[in-house]
C-alpha cells in the first residue's frame, strides 16, 4: 500500500515540508482552478509537479504526484448537453497530457451538482475534538424551507419531514444561512460556492434524467475515455456517491456494490476502475466494505480510507465521521482483503501491485482548531488517521502474523 496524502496547492495551509514529516510517500493533487470540460495544459501539470518536489526552503522533496483527485466531469458531459462532445474530447487530451508527465492513476466522480455533502463541517464530540456531520433532519428543514424545492416533502419519510419543520423554526438567520453555506460547500478546493439560486438552476437541469439515463451517459463517457487510458497504461477510477443516496431529488448511480460491478462490466477494461471509499460507501447498511474489496479488488486502483457512524439503519440517515479505526468500517478486515489483493497481483506480476490510499478526512484535534484547512483535512486529525491506518498495514504484513509461524 502506498500511503499518500491530499494536497490543494501552494494555498493548502498543509505544506510539502508537513506532508514529510507526516512520513507521506506520495501526493494526490489536482489543478482546482482549471474549469471542469477544459483541458488540463502540460505547463499547468509540470507546474504543480514542481511544486510537490519542492520544499519551502528551496531543497528538494523525494515527492511525486502519484494520483489525480479529481481531474472533474463536466455537468455537460454528465447530461450530455451543451459542449459536451468537445469535452470528452478535452478529457482525452488531459490525460494524454498527464501520462506525458508520468501520471497515471486518474480520480473522478459522476455525482450530479453536488459532490459531497454535510450539514456541519465542525460537530463537537465528546472529547471536544470535531468532525464533518450529515444531519438528515437538518438537511430536510434545508431542502423543504431554505431551498423551497418542489417534491422535498415526499423524498423523506413522514417523520423525518415534520421535525425538519420544527427545527426550522427554531433556525436562527445565521443558522439558516450557516446550514445552506455548508451544503453548498461541497466542492473541495473549488474556488466558487454555490449561491441558491446557482443551485436551484442546477437542479432544473438535471429534471428530465433519471438515473437509468444517468447511468448511460456514465457508460458512454468510460467507452470514449476508458480505451484510451488503457492504451496509455493509465488507471481510472470512480469516487462513489457521498453520501451514497439520493439527494435534493438527484439521480445518484455509484452508491453500492451492484452499481460499480454494472459500470465495470459495462466497459471491461482494467483502466476502467475503483475508487473504494469506506467512508462514502459504508454510510450504507448493505455495504460490505472488505467484501467489496475482495470482490471488485482487482478493479480497484486508489482507495480512501476513513470511518463513519450511521445513527439510524435507515438508507436516509444522519451520520459522523468518526477516528479512521471507529465506525462502521471493520478496517483491519479492509486492509487485510487490500494486503491480499496486492500479493495477487504480485503474484500474476502486474504493475500496480502496490495500491495508493490515503487517509481520507480527520477530525480536528489538538492544533488543528487554530489552523484553517479545507474542511475535513487537517493536519493532525489526518495524521494520526494515517498513523493507524499504516500500523494496521504493517501488523498485518509482518511475518509473525502469517498462520503458523
Ligand atoms: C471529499 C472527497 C471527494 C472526492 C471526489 C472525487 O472529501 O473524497 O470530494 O475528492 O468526489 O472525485
Amino acid at each position: 500500500m502506498q500511503q499518500t496524502w491530499r494536497w490543494f496547492g501552494p494555498n493548502d495551509s498543509v505544506s510539502i515540508d508537513d506532508l514529510l514529516q507526516a512520513g507521506v510517500q506520495g501526493v494526490v493533487s489536482a489543478l482546482h482552478h482549471i474549469v471542469p470540460g477544459m483541458v488540463w495544459p502540460a505547463d499547468e501539470i509540470v507546474k504543480r509537479q514542481k511544486e510537490i518536489a519542492t520544499m519551502s526552503d528551496g531543497s528538494a522533496s523525494p515527492l511525486h504526484w502519484d494520483v489525480v483527485e479529481s481531474l472533474p466531469v463536466s455537468e455537460d458531459i454528465k447530461r450530455q448537453t451543451g459542449d459536451w462532445q468537445q469535452h470528452l474530447e478535452n478529457y482525452q487530451q488531459s490525460l494524454t497530457h498527464l501520462h506525458d508527465a508520468g501520471i497515471k492513476v486518474v480520480c473522478y466522480n459522476f455525482m450530479p451538482v453536488l459532490d459531497w455533502t454535510r450539514t456541519d463541517l465542525a460537530y463537537r464530540l465528546p472529547n471536544g475534538a470535531t468532525c464533518m456531520r450529515f444531519d438528515v433532519v437538518d438537511f430536510a428543514a434545508f431542502d423543504l424551507a431554505i431551498l423551497c424545492r418542489e417534491g422535498a416533502a415526499t423524498d423523506f419519510p413522514a417523520d423525518i419531514v415534520e421535525q425538519a419543520n420544527v427545527r426550522f423554526a427554531t433556525m436562527s438567520d445565521d443558522d439558516k444561512a450557516a446550514l445552506t453555506r455548508n451544503i453548498v460547500s461541497g466542492l473541495p478546493g473549488a474556488a466558487t460556492t454555490m449561491s441558491l439560486d446557482d443551485v436551484r438552476r442546477h437542479l432544473g437541469a438535471y429534471d428530465d434524467i433519471s438515473p437509468e439515463q444517468l447511468r448511460s451517459n456514465l457508460m458512454e463517457f468510460l467507452a470514449a475515455v476508458a480505451p484510451h487510458a488503457e492504451q496509455l497504461g493509465m488507471r481510472l477510477c470512480c469516487h462513489p456517491d457521498d453520501p451514497p443516496f439520493s439527494l435534493l431529488g438527484l439521480p445518484r448511480i455509484m452508491s453500492t456494490e451492484k452499481d460499480y460491478q454494472t459500470i465495470l462490466d459495462a466497459v471491461n477494461v482494467p483502466a476502467n476502475g475503483v475508487t473504494l471509499c469506506s467512508g462514502s460507501l459504508g454510510v450504507r447498511v448493505a455495504n460490505d466494505l472488505p467484501g467489496m474489496m475482495k470482490r471488485l479488488g482487482d478493479r480497484v486502483h486508489f482507495l480512501h480510507l476513513r470511518n463513519v457512524q450511521r445513527e439510524s439503519d435507515q438508507l436516509i440517515t444522519s451520520f459522523h465521521e468518526t477516528a479512521h479505526l471507529e465506525g462502521g468500517t471493520d478496517m483491519v478486515a479492509l486492509i487485510s482483503a487490500v494486503l491480499r489483493e496486492e500479493a495477487k497481483r504480485r503474484a500474476a506480476g502486474r504493475a500496480d501491485a502496490t495500491i495508493p490510499f490515503r487517509p481520507d478526512h480527520g477530525q480536528n484535534i489538538l492544533d488543528d482548531h487554530t489552523r484553517t484547512t479545507q474542511p475535513g483535512y487537517p493536519a493532525i486529525g489526518r495524521l494520526k488517521g494515517l498513523a493507524e491506518l499504516r500500523g494496521i498495514e504493517l501488523a498485518l504484513s509482518h511475518r509473525l502474523s502469517e498462520p503458523g509461524s
